[in-house]
């Protein structure tokens, strides 16, 4: 067996089952539709598409997903930051953008740059360094389940035009939310 041939089983093995085997935290299941007739091609130069709500443009990151590391990466390395939720208003501005942007029911969870920041409980955004004053916890949460949560997801309903918070592991894989603030 030739050494290309090991190298291409190799990666074969890998790419089917060293997640699983690795650590299990894949969570992403099937893959939210964006909504027909999003125009992705409108411009003739390549572009990240932006949604502009007052001073905050976003990017809604649900075509490939990665865990908050990377995540956080891909957002920097396009001169953003992963999101932060700071108002009531600012959770209206994404449900209003993801519904537009997904066929209007889906469900998909989204990384923000909220991290917890000490053992009392305490959050903030780490793209602004400021403490999580605004909240919008799911019912029960955040409950550090497995006492490995240390980071909040959200998760968009489309149905019931909610955006709720939920403290999870921060090595899950999930889609994402980038923002950039005048
Ligand atoms: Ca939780």
């Amino acid at each position: 067996m030739s050494v290309r041939i090991l190298v291409l089983l190799a990666t074969f093995v890998t790419l089917t089952y060293g997640v699983s085997a690795g650590h299990n935290t894949s969570a992403i299941s099937g893959f939210p539709k964006i909504r027909v007739g999003f125009n992705v091609e409108s411009s003739p130069e390549p572009h990240l598409p932006l949604v502009r709500y007052g001073k905050v443009q976003y990017y809604f990151g649900a075509i490939l997903g990665d865990t908050v590391e990377q995540v956080d990466l891909f957002c920097r390395y396009h001169g953003m930051k992963l999101v932060s939720i700071q108002t009531k208003e600012e959770t209206a501005n994404l449900i209003a953008g993801l519904r537009n942007y997904l066929e209007p029911s889906e469900k998909v969870k989204f990384w923000t740059s909220g991290k917890k920041y000490s053992n009392n409980n305490q959050w903030r955004w780490e793209s602004t360094g400021l403490p999580t004053h605004y909240t919008n916890w799911a019912k029960g949460e955040p409950n550090n389940s497995g006492g490995n949560e240390a980071c909040i997801e959200v998760f968009f309903n489309g149905a019931a035009k909610t955006l709720e918070w939920n403290d999870n592991n921060c090595d899950v894989v999930n889609y994402f939310i980038c923002e950039s603030r005048d």
